[in-house]
């Protein structure tokens, strides 16, 4: 069956079912966000012209909203607790179903246990019938759900499985062996799925596939309109919980803006004013999200403290004209210095509260700053306050963009694919070296398979510096990393078309291979595919780094990838 787009939502919201206030959230957002989505629908299906797309049956099973698990987030929804991973998914839900999928979505065991064909009471067996969905979408709950419920099944069908999962599992987290052979055993990882099978809320690490979310466009008028609008000494401040206020040095910081801005507040408060907030905020207590879009598009500024990370909420205010000021962390957080990443399966360094408004955002809508020293941040203040800046939301993180990006992954990572990629890792060295010989490229005379996606023309092989990942090596050429195109160059012959000389050649397990270490002439390629990876370096390697192309505004895309 042909997927055909959807022009209506209201048979979504049936779906989505009742009875807990993160639904609610969830629907209440799609509702408001209906005539952008199915505006942005049209667009792409003008722009895909009539092209072939399979309908699939999809399972959507949100295991973080079952109770089994704890549902500890549908209590805090109209408290100020988090609501990053309930725009996410509400998200999700709209993309998948305007796109034409078949959708059933379940928010407990039961009904999970029913759509996947497990009679009730009976544990821990394979499944009788055949699994009656393309793809699962869940989260690392519903994973651990999942196998608990379907016996040796699981196994079988892991491949159709995708895990929304926020802050990203890196490869050497993934892989259970060597997991646990090497420390980097957590909480959340070890389950040896293909790295893309995890889907980030921002395009943290290219070993994943970057799932983000949406924020509401403008159109020119309402931008005219906002911008002429703005109450320059207005600033709203980044934090619905109180316990957010608790930052040591907010007094002496939040002094200093106050001598230049209002600042107004939407924390979260029963009856009186939460004691962490100064009384010369105007609190105007958690607002329902519209209203909150309609706070930012008076506002000048918007000001995080330092928590909660790489949240949705700073890409609402850039969209709605606010500059973004944040501190710098120096050290970076991670899960080695920092509580709240301490056992989620990376070791991402984050270098701010927000490193994406940072890297891919940047001045003058987000500015980030070393908040402990006094000049630098009021001097920050003072040219913010100058500064005209246009609301600006890059299509990445439009409708259009999450809708694009999705088809993308549903036609070419469907099902089976990411375990088994198309091309066949070819006998030969299908590289050759760049005119100016500084990296190797796909070599013209090499085949392809057509099909194969992305496709290869787009690779560049770049050895990396020591210290660096390939992440960062690809950044510095304008390219980003794409892990499956690792295969390509995990082979004897590519040190040699690099003139890297190689006393010894081995195979082994490392996550940073293939790579070399230069001063001993050691070459080493990489023995598990599973642990190919673009996240991680260290002291002693150079790093082979397969990079690609990309789409601006559209990092997850190459440019012949639609
Ligand atoms: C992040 O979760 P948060 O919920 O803390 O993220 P925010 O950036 O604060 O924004 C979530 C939404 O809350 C909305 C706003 C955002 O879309 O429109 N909102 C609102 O409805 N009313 C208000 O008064 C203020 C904001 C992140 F997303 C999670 O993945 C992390 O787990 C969490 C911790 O780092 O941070």
């Amino acid at each position: 069956v042909q997927a055909a787009f959807r022009s209506d939502l209201a048979r979504l919201l049936e779906l989505i079912g009742t009875g807990k206030e993160s639904l609610s959230f969830m629907k209440k957002r799609i509702r408001h966000l209906a005539q952008q989505w199915l505006l942005a629908a049209r667009r792409l299906e003008q722009k895909l012209k009539g092209q072939q797309r399979d309908q699939k049956h999809i399972l959507i099973h949100i295991g973080f909203l079952t109770e089994e698990s704890g549902d500890v987030f549908s209590p805090r929804v109209l408290k100020g607790g988090p609501l990053g991973e309930m725009v996410q998914w509400a998200d999700i839900l709209a993309a998948l179903f305007l796109l034409g999928h078949s959708l059933r979505v379940t928010v407990s065991l039961k009904e999970l246990q029913s759509h996947l064909g497990v009679p009730p009471g009976r544990g821990n067996c394979p499944l009788t019938n055949p699994l009656p969905f393309d793809l699962i979408y869940t989260d690392y709950h519903g994973l651990q759900q999942m196998k608990q419920h379907m016996g040796l099944s699981f196994k079988k069908y892991r491949c159709r499985v995708r895990v929304i999962d926020t802050f990203g599992t890196e490869p050497a987290y993934n892989h259970e062996e060597y997991a646990t052979l090497r420390g980097y055993r957590t909480n959340w990882g070890y389950w040896n799925l293909q790295p893309t099978q995890f889907m980030t809320m921002f395009p943290h690490t290219p070993d994943n596939s970057f799932m983000g979310f949406v924020s509401e466009e403008l159109n020119k008028t309402e931008k005219q309109f906002i911008k002429s609008n703005k109450v320059s000494s207005m600033a709203v401040v980044y934090g619905k919980e109180a316990s957010i206020w608790k930052v040591g040095g907010k007094e002496k910081f939040l002094t200093i803006l106050n001598k230049y801005m209002e600042i107004h507040g939407t924390v979260y408060y029963e009856t009186q004013r939460p004691p962490e907030v100064p009384a010369f905020v105007k609190n105007h207590g958690l607002l329902p999200q519209h209203e909150f879009q309609q706070l930012l598009r008076k506002a000048k500024l918007f000001i995080g403290f330092g928590f909660p990370y790489e949240g949705p909420a700073p890409l609402e205010a850039i969209a709605n004209g606010c500059v973004f000021l944040q501190a710098r962390f120096n050290p970076p957080h991670s899960s080695l210095n920092h509580e709240f990443f301490r056992g989620k399966p990376t070791s991402r360094e984050v270098s701010s509260q927000h490193p994406y408004a940072e890297d891919f955002i940047g001045k003058p809508h987000v500015w980030t700053v070393d908040y402990n020293n006094s000049e630098e941040f009021e001097a920050a203040i003072k040219t913010i306050m100058r500064t005209q800046v246009d609301p600006y939301l890059p299509y990445e993180y439009t409708c259009e963009g999450m809708l694009e990006r999705i088809h993308a992954y549903i036609q070419h990572q469907v099902g089976e694919h990411p375990c088994s990629p198309g091309q066949p890792s070819l006998p030969l060295s299908p590289l050759a070296l760049s005119p100016n010989a500084t990296h190797l490229v796909w070599s013209p005379s090499a085949s392809r398979d057509p099909h194969a996606w992305p496709p290869v023309d787009s690779l560049q092989v770049w050895v990396s510096e020591t210290r660096h990942a390939c992440t960062e090596t690809c950044r510095r050429h304008g390219l980003v990393c794409e892990p499956t195109f690792f295969r390509f160059l995990n082979k004897k012959e590519v040190f040699l078309q690099l003139s890297i000389t190689c006393d010894s050649t081995e195979y082994e397990m490392n996550h940073l291979y293939p790579a070399v270490a230069e001063n001993v002439h050691e070459c080493y390629l990489q023995k598990e595919p599973l642990l190919f990876s673009c996240a991680g370096y260290n002291t002693k390697y150079r790093r082979l780094c397969p990079c690609r192309d990309y789409r601006k505004g559209q990092v997850a895309l190459c440019r012949d990838c639609l």
